[in-house]
């Protein structure tokens, strides 16, 4: 491929709601631009960007995938990312390594909730975004309600091109910017120009006025120009455009239908008139050993840097990752180094990516995206640099998992090696988290949502032929007592030869939250020897593991011995545990013992009008509101919840907001579980002790 300087390069992100058609529109861009000779279609599993075998018989995004085309003497880099929230963490590192979004709308739904998300993620970016309605040419299609749709997005709109017809009734696209008309596509690259239907001249009129409107405020000379009534050059206009999109003061929109072909054309035309790396503020990083700051500009003859937003395994390449060069230029067959490892890394070849192809090339320069294979240290958010200018880039802020599995192998005997992988499959992305709980003796899977972790474990399923399950993760419930209580533990068998004899006497106490366990040793005059007391001390250990009620380890309690007696002969360490543990079961039963539960910090931001249904339902959970704070134009609740009530509240959330809430939680403390929830988890414990 051509060498392109960073002015000449432009890098966007294709980001909305699930099914609104960013692959096809990838798919229309590509073929448009004379990088693919058909185009592919989703149904059919043609796509470049949707080369993945589960995203093939998905139908559906999954992965973010990397497209380039060149186009008017531009190199134009298109990241596709995936749609539903699950896979979030793929949109979330796309939005901070593009330079412009293209947001896509479904014409027949509006604005969804996942387009509505991922638009303030864009704002915590500034990112400059342009907006492509699809599918006008589909039978629920709306113009009025869109456009308004669009408007409570809460940016400037401008049209830069209008539908003729809408629905069935669309037959072409009236391009605002060379005041020309065109049939819709026939499948074919290039549109076929048509005069201006006279019944919309009113429309467009209006249309256009708005567009000029904007553009000239972008520029003091445009501004007195058209005061003065005089027109606007196509030039003077996207000059303008340009300036204003990269500003961020307003948002273009173009209409059109992906899979029908009509419209990406002029969406393409646009792209050159997109910023480019250099016409963005700098880039800051951090030097490693020290606090200093320093501007980075998309300059190839600059320092290196280059930030890994991406890392994945291929079946045939191994261990991949994905970076943009920020400053400087990385080259095959160098030496770099990873500032966030701490480690040199021989880098043996670069290679640009467009879906699942590698190209190879000697080098990717400032401004532009790559790909390096079997490097050993480095992974995503890591920076590489030069080994004599050790700098660090901002890590991408990944969203926290919202729900966990317990997994287990479908065969027996596959334990480590479903860990193995597990863990392999997190390394590979950082919403999935792996973690063995050592308590409950459980292997906990976190991820975005049921989507998510399904696709996992199909992944593993395929490539590893490894089965699992999934099963609701155990509570790690904690047992303690009220009172205090004081009981004996005797340990005695005598059948012929040596017996056993073990004797004492424990006085248990309850402690505050969060002291633990602690054993005192009040024995005087011997009556239980030196050489016993460390056997007592580890009776009570292990018996401190299994709680009387629900066999949970039991905390904040102190345990004294201050009595007992042995025997010549038939004492051991062993009757000692024994009778520790013994004393312990008593005096654990007679000091009113009681179940605790995890208690979340949990909180949860939605739009305004869900605010009711979100209280009651967190108080059906058992949920006490902590606070509610306004926060760009939502609202955020904060509320102590029991974990127990809240597994699946990613999908009852889902559904009570039409996806357009979204929480967090983390563990706060331990509290006394009500006397009904703890009779029923009483009685499945014996329940499991029975058949067990
Ligand atoms: N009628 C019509 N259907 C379209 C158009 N664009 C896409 N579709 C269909 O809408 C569905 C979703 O299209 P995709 O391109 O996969 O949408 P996406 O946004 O990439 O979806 P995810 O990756 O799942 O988020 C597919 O069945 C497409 O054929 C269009 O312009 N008109
Ligand atoms: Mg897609």
């Amino acid at each position: 491929m051509k060498e392109y300087g960073p002015d000449k390069i432009r890098n966007i992100g294709i980001v909305s709601h699930a099914r609104a058609g960013k692959t096809s529109l990838t798919e229309a861009l590509l073929f448009c631009a004379g990088a693919t000779d058909k185009l592919g279609k989703v149904d059919d599993g043609t796509t470049v960007s949707d080369y993945d075998d589960e995203e093939i018989q998905r139908k559906t995004s999954i992965n973010s995938s990397l497209c380039i085309c060149e186009y008017n003497g531009h190199k134009i880099n298109i990241i596709d990312t995936p749609g539903y929230s699950d896979f979030r963490g793929e949109q979330e590192s796309t939005l901070r390594v593009v330079d412009v979004v293209i947001f896509v709308v479904d014409a027949s739904m509006g604005v969804e909730a996942g387009t509505e998300k991922a638009w303030f993620r864009a704002d915590d970016y500034n990112r400059p975004r342009i907006i492509f309605v699809n599918k006008v040419e589909r039978e629920n299609a709306k113009f009025e309600d869109t456009l308004s749709s669009l408007e409570s997005l809460g940016s400037k709109i401008v049209p830069l091109n209008l539908p003729i017809g809408i629905g069935t009734s669309f037959s072409g696209l009236v391009d605002l910017v060379k005041m020309k008309a065109y049939a819709k596509g026939d499948g074919g690259k290039k549109l076929q120009e048509i005069s201006i239907p006279a019944d919309m001249q009113d429309q467009i009129d209006s249309f256009r006025e708005r567009l000029v409107d904007v553009v000239a405020e972008t520029d003091d000379e445009l501004l007195e120009k058209y005061l003065d009534g005089q027109e606007l050059s196509d030039e003077e206009i996207t000059t303008g455009l340009k300036k204003g999109i990269t500003e961020n003061r307003f948002v273009p929109v173009f209409f059109g239908s992906a899979t029908g072909n009509s419209g990406p054309q002029l969406l393409l035309d646009m792209i050159p008139y997109l910023p480019s790396p250099v016409d963005l503020q700098p880039i800051i990083a951090k030097k490693a050993d020290s606090d200093e700051e320093i501007e980075l500009n998309a300059d190839p003859n600059g320092t290196l840097a280059a930030f890994v937003f991406k890392t994945i395994t291929d079946p045939y390449a191994g261990k991949v990752n994905f970076f943009r060069v920020y400053s400087g230029t990385l080259k095959s067959d160098s030496y770099v180094f990873n500032s966030t490892k701490g480690r040199e890394e021989r880098i043996g070849k670069v290679s640009l990516v467009h879906g699942k192809k590698f190209i190879d090339t000697d080098k990717v320069t400032a401004g532009d995206f790559g790909s390096v294979m079997k490097l050993s240290e480095t992974g995503t958010n890591d920076t590489l640099c030069d080994p004599s200018n050790k700098l660090i880039l901002k890590p991408i802020d990944f969203p926290k998992p919202i729900i966990s599995m317990a997994v287990t192998p479908k065969t027996q005997g596959d334990d480590e090696k479903l860990s193995t992988i597990l863990t392999r499959m997190s390394e590979e992305d950082p919403t999935f988290v792996v973690k063995r709980e050592v308590e409950t003796k459980e292997t906990i899977i976190s991820g975005m949502g049921e989507l998510h972790i399904n696709v996992i474990l199909s992944k593993i399923q395929k490539r590893f032929n490894v089965g699992a399950n999934l099963a609701q993760p155990k509570i790690p419930y904690r047992e303690t007592i009220r009172s205090t209580s004081q009981q004996q533990g005797k340990y005695k068998k005598q059948t012929g030869g040596r017996g056993q004899y073990g004797d004492v006497w424990l006085k248990l106490e309850p402690l505050e939250r969060g002291k633990g366990f602690e054993f005192v040793d009040a024995i005087v005059g011997g009556v239980v020897p030196r050489q016993y007391i460390p056997a007592v001390e580890k009776g009570l250990l292990e018996a401190i593991q299994e709680g009387v009620l629900s066999g949970s380890p039991v905390v904040d309690i102190r345990v004294t011995l201050y009595d007992g007696s042995y025997h010549e002969v038939d004492s051991s360490e062993m009757a000692f545990k024994i009778a520790a543990s013994m004393a312990f079961k008593k005096a654990m039963e007679a000091a009113n013992p009681f179940i605790m539960e995890p208690i979340m910090n949990v909180e949860v931001t939605i739009p305004d009008e869900y605010m009711g249904e979100i209280m009651s339902d967190l108080n059906g959970r058992r949920g006490r509101i902590a606070g509610v704070t306004p926060s760009n134009g939502r609202q955020v609740i904060r509320a102590l919840v029991p974990l127990a009530e809240m597994y699946r509240y990613s999908v009852d959330l889902r559904s009570i907001t039409s996806d357009r809430g979204s929480f967090t939680m983390e563990f706060s403390h331990y509290e006394e579980v009500p006397p009904d929830i703890s009779a029923k988890i009483v009685s499945a414990y014996k329940a499991s002790n029975q058949s067990s």
